[in-house]
């Protein structure tokens, strides 16, 4: 008996050396030292021995067993040891590789000069104003003194959603959702996104942008519009930057001006930014038409308004020098990291 447990040993500790993985070990233990297993069975028969082989032979077999336990568990620490390292070694980090560039964006130029312009006039006491770009015609057309056969109106030259909504033209619609909304005195402007039915070229395109402005209470006056636009032009431009009224005509202003700025290029001397004239257009304006104030449901008799629009795109053309103005909207980066 003690042989077969001597062999026993030797059988199971070349096992226990092979074993690969700790579930490898456990099933080592339960089949050698287990309940059921090889050294429980062989001391199963133990009473067949006599009283002096007893001892003996148990001694052997506690030995056995301590040893096998003592194999197990020195194999299992290595085992996970090894475990451990091979984890690590996958999950290396390499400090030295280059991170990920993130670039950091900016303000495309058409928000640039939005929020500039709209900074000036919130410093001058105005408020911001915004609604829908999907209109009524009633907002966009008819409230604004439009002429029925205005050509504007045209299926050509507005987008038409349905039969009484479109995109809208100008963002005047705005201020007339503000004068039949708001209590008065109103003094706000509004910039936004507008659409016309444009093939794009490099003074067109079907989406742009424009800032108006509006105020309506008692006693305003064409000599405020001029204070006001005054201020704004040396405000973007220089102090040095003078304005010039044309006349002209609107539907929507009674009496109406272009409004022309000292070329901010050459001074008003005339060079090839201004066409030798020293003076650059960049505004439209007037006294609010007491037609549209009354369709707004304001008395004209006791109140009066002013109001002015201007181009988006082509204030960035000019601050800008740009030419085409199709450069804005096709979004290659490399033109538009210049601004
Ligand atoms: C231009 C001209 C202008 C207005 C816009 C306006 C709005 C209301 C009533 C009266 Cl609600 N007028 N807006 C007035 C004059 C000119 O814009 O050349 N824009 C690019």
């Amino acid at each position: 008996m003690q042989e077969k447990l001597l062999n026993l040993q030797e059988a199971a500790l070349s096992e226990i050396k092979d074993a690969s993985s700790i579930e490898n070990l456990e099933g080592l233990r339960v089949k050698y030292l287990g309940k059921k297993g090889e050294i429980t069975s062989i001391l199963k028969e133990m009473g067949k021995l006599s009283a002096e082989e007893r001892p003996v032979v148990g001694k052997v077999a506690n030995e056995v067993r301590e040893s096998l336990e003592g194999n197990i568990n020195s194999k299992k620490e290595e085992i996970k040891l090894i475990e451990k390292e091979k984890q690590l070694s996958s999950e290396v980090i390499d400090v030295t590789m280059p991170g990920k560039v993130f670039t950091v964006g900016k303000k495309h130029p058409i928000t640039q000069i939005i929020d500039e312009v709209t900074e000036i006039f919130m410093g001058l006491g105005f408020s911001i104003a915004e609604g829908p770009e999907v209109e009524t015609i009633e907002n966009n057309f008819d409230a604004l003194n439009a002429p029925k056969d205005h050509p504007s109106r045209d299926m050509s030259d507005t987008f038409y959603v349905n039969s009484e909504l479109l995109l809208r033209t100008q963002t005047s619609p705005v201020q007339v959702r503000t004068m039949k909304n708001e209590e008065l005195p109103i003094k706000v402007i509004s910039p936004g996104r507008c659409f016309r039915y444009d093939s794009p070229d490099a003074t067109h395109s079907p989406m742009f942008h424009q800032i108006e402005g509006l105020v309506v209470g008692k006693n305003v006056t064409m000599a405020q519009l001029k204070g006001t636009l005054n201020n704004f032009v040396k405000e973007l431009f220089g102090d040095q930057t003078n304005t010039k009224f044309r006349p002209h005509n609107f539907p929507f202003t009674e009496p109406s001006a272009e409004v022309d700025v000292t070329c901010f290029k050459c001074g008003g001397e005339g060079c090839p930014m201004c066409k030798q004239e020293g003076w650059i257009e960049i505004l439209g304006s007037g006294m609010v038409h007491p037609n549209v104030l009354r369709n707004c449901g304001i008395d004209p008799e006791v109140y009066s308004g002013f109001a002015f629009g201007m181009g988006v795109e082509r204030l960035a053309m000019l601050k800008y020098e740009i030419d085409d103005i199709r450069l804005l909207f096709e979004n290659d980066m490399r033109f538009l990291n210049q601004f």
